[in-house]
């Protein structure tokens, strides 16, 4: 079982990831990204894709030409976890 941050949790993790929004309706995290083309953007999900794989942690996400949405929210938590918080930074990384 995974446990959901606490509200306070969250806002320590949110001043230092604060390109990412709360979306309280889902407990989630969510950035939109922006890249200059197509190709761009795929790149960009592929190494997301990998990462994923292996924290064997997931996104919600969508693409539409160069835009990409995620969203980090922890299922077996039913809300935001370390493990989104993980995620989002290994994301980061890579921008
Ligand atoms: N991704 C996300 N975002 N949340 C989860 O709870 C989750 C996941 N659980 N990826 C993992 C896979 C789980 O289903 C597998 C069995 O480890």
């Amino acid at each position: 079982m995974v446990d959901c941050l606490s509200d306070a949790a969250r806002e320590a993790a949110l001043g230092e990831l604060a390109q990412w929004t709360h979306d309280p309706g889902r407990d989630a995290i969510t950035r939109k990204f922006a890249f200059a083309d197509f190709n761009e953007a795929f790149a960009f999900m592929t190494r997301v894709a990998l990462i994923a794989e292996k924290m064997d942690h997931h996104p919600e996400w969508s693409n539409v030409y160069n835009r990409v949405e995620i969203l980090l929210t922890t299922h077996d938590a039913g809300g935001l976890s370390e493990r989104d918080l993980k995620m989002a930074r290994a994301i980061e990384q890579l921008i």
